[in-house]
């Protein structure tokens, strides 16, 4: 079997792709992204000028995942429009990941990229690592503002990182949003944002910056990603596609994101851990599982988790 997908029209060739996180940030790491069996070529999500980031450490393993907090280093939007003629060769989808700082700032990159080479624009409303910034889509007023003015500029599919959401209302309202504007797909979920780990023999926080607050991600998260796919699978069907993200490291992992409802699954941590090969075996892993199982597509897959 040979794995197909498609988001918001979109063709992907396999149900693995990196996440806008880890190694997207330079040239040479898309490249290295193009080159592999990821799907797609996914940007780390930039902003309107360049930014190093938060203070190191700032990224950590952990026996489960990771925990993180960049603080959005990024070679500035007009970088990355500049990429994208230099990655078509690659004759995969490219993803331009957009993370404003205020209203306006999504505006203006998004007409950008509605004038580039990329074929999806993903606007990220779910960083939780700036300082004094709170994240856009736990502000539902906030992500209106944002929807109502980059919706309509341009023909390019656009989709919403989402943050985790725990609240059946969050869901409906973000649903809302997503249909009246007509988002094209979403990307759920982005870290576990502010969460503390603490090292019992330093006595101290394992990442600096926000006094040790950070993204968590990896498999401590991959419940809450289940739980919003799923959400959002029952809510909006048809109406947009999903990619499932948190804790995806084996093809039972992706599995279960795709009976939850997803199109496809993002990789962060365990790109960052195993490099890019795990986007081939992760999708090879997730084929095998399919036809042992007697599936003959994702498709036939898709959603159809059993209630008990
Ligand atoms: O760069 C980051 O600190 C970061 C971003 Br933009 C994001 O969306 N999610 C995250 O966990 N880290």
């Amino acid at each position: 079997m040979f794995i197909k997908t498609k988001i918001a029209g979109v063709e992907f060739n396999s149900y693995v792709l990196n996440a806008s996180g880890p190694n997207d940030s330079t040239l040479e790491e898309l490249e290295i992204i193009a080159k592999s069996g990821s799907a797609a070529i996914m940007m780390k999500s930039c902003t309107v000028e360049p930014r190093k980031g938060n203070p190191e450490p700032r990224y950590v393993r952990l026996p489960l995942g990771s925990i993180q907090s960049m603080g959005l280093p990024n070679k500035g939007y007009q970088e990355y429009i500049k990429f994208a003629p230099q990655l078509k060769k690659f004759n995969k989808p490219i993803i331009a990941s957009v993370a404003g700082l205020c209203t306006d700032d999504y505006v203006k990159m998004v007409e950008a990229f509605q004038k580039s080479d990329v074929n999806l624009i993903e606007v990220n409303l779910s960083c939780p690592n700036l300082e004094a910034k709170p994240q856009v889509a736990y502000d539902f007023e906030q992500t209106e503002e944002v929807l109502s003015r980059i919706s309509g500029l341009g023909k390019k599919p656009l989709g919403l990182k989402l943050p985790p959401y725990f609240e059946f209302a969050h869901f409906q309202q973000i649903a809302e949003l997503i249909r009246k504007y007509k988002v094209s797909f979403i990307s759920c979920i982005n870290s576990v944002g502010n969460t503390l780990i603490i090292d019992p023999e330093t006595e101290t926080p394992v990442i600096k910056p926000k006094k040790g607050f950070g993204g968590l991600c990896g498999d401590y998260i991959k419940p809450i990603a289940l739980a919003s796919v799923r959400a959002f699978y029952e809510l909006l069907k048809d109406k947009v596609s999903i990619m499932g993200v948190g804790g995806v490291k084996s093809g039972t992992d992706a599995f279960e994101f795709l009976l939850a409802g997803a199109d496809a699954v993002q990789i962060a941590t365990t790109f960052e851990k195993e490099g890019a090969s795990c986007f081939e075996r992760i999708n090879k892993e997730l084929e095998e599982l399919l036809k042992r199982k007697g599936y003959a597509s994702v498709q036939e897959a898709k959603g159809k988790l059993k209630y008990l």
